[in-house]
């Protein structure tokens, strides 16, 4: 026999997504990452609580959603609006496959020497910058997209220690100022096997022989 629409409509139920998919965790206090150890959001979205870590605008002195301590490794996370003050590090750090899809005040700050390798994911609309070096140490970023952004990563305006900034076989987009600026005439940057477009200036305020760019193409 024929089935009619209100004959086949019996057998569809809508099936609902899994909760933990479509409701993002509404962190209240600062999740803490000890030492050494592993936070695995399992591709969930974290969002800011505004009242007590930060609205995600230009206001300094908001609270991280991340605090990840020397060694920590961050991995499967979606950090959503508002961001707050994204992810701060305190030490060596292991970034992978984190997307902030709307940075808040910045995305990730290095905020006592040592080395974040961020690999994977993208940060997205934000209004200033994306990593902020708040210490000496090294910045790698690689295998990331990055769109409508201030600038890649900066360091602490009119500091002078030395950061290492390194991107590579990326995809930066949309950028206000520069990917990489710093104060400090011991700072280094290099770009390589990366992708951009619409990016004013790959590096701003570096000494001569500081930065160095290979097998880049712009779009
Ligand atoms: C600005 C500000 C610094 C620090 C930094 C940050 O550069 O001048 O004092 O707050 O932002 O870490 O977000
Ligand atoms: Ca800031
Ligand atoms: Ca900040």
């Amino acid at each position: 026999m024929l089935l009619s629409v209100a004959m086949l409509s019996v057998f569809y139920v809508a099936k609902p997504l899994p909760a933990d998919a479509a409701t993002p965790v509404v962190v209240s206090s600062t999740i803490i990452v000890p030492a050494g150890q592993t936070y695995d959001g399992g591709g969930k979205t974290f969002v800011a609580n505004a009242s007590t870590l930060g609205d995600g605008g230009q206001g300094e002195n908001q609270k991280p959603i991340f605090r990840l301590e020397n060694n920590a490794t961050l991995k499967n996370v979606i950090i959503g609006a508002p961001g707050a003050d994204g992810v701060h590090c305190y030490g060596n750090a292991t970034i992978t496959n984190v997307t902030w899809q709307d940075v808040g005040e910045d995305a990730l700050t290095l905020k006592a020497s040592g080395t974040v390798n961020i690999s994977g994911g993208g940060a997205y609309k934000a209004y200033d910058k994306v990593f902020q070096a708040n210490a000496a140490g090294t910045i790698n970023i690689t295998n990331f997209r990055a769109d409508d952004i201030g600038k890649l990563a900066r360091q602490n305006g009119g500091t002078t220690y030395a950061v290492n900034f390194t991107l590579s076989n990326s995809d930066i987009s949309n950028v206000k100022d520069s990917i990489f600026r710093t104060d400090s005439s011991s700072s280094t940057a290099k770009i390589t096997g990366t992708r951009y477009h619409n990016v004013p200036t790959l590096f701003k305020g570096f000494a001569s022989g500081k930065t160095s760019q290979s097998g880049n193409t712009q779009y």
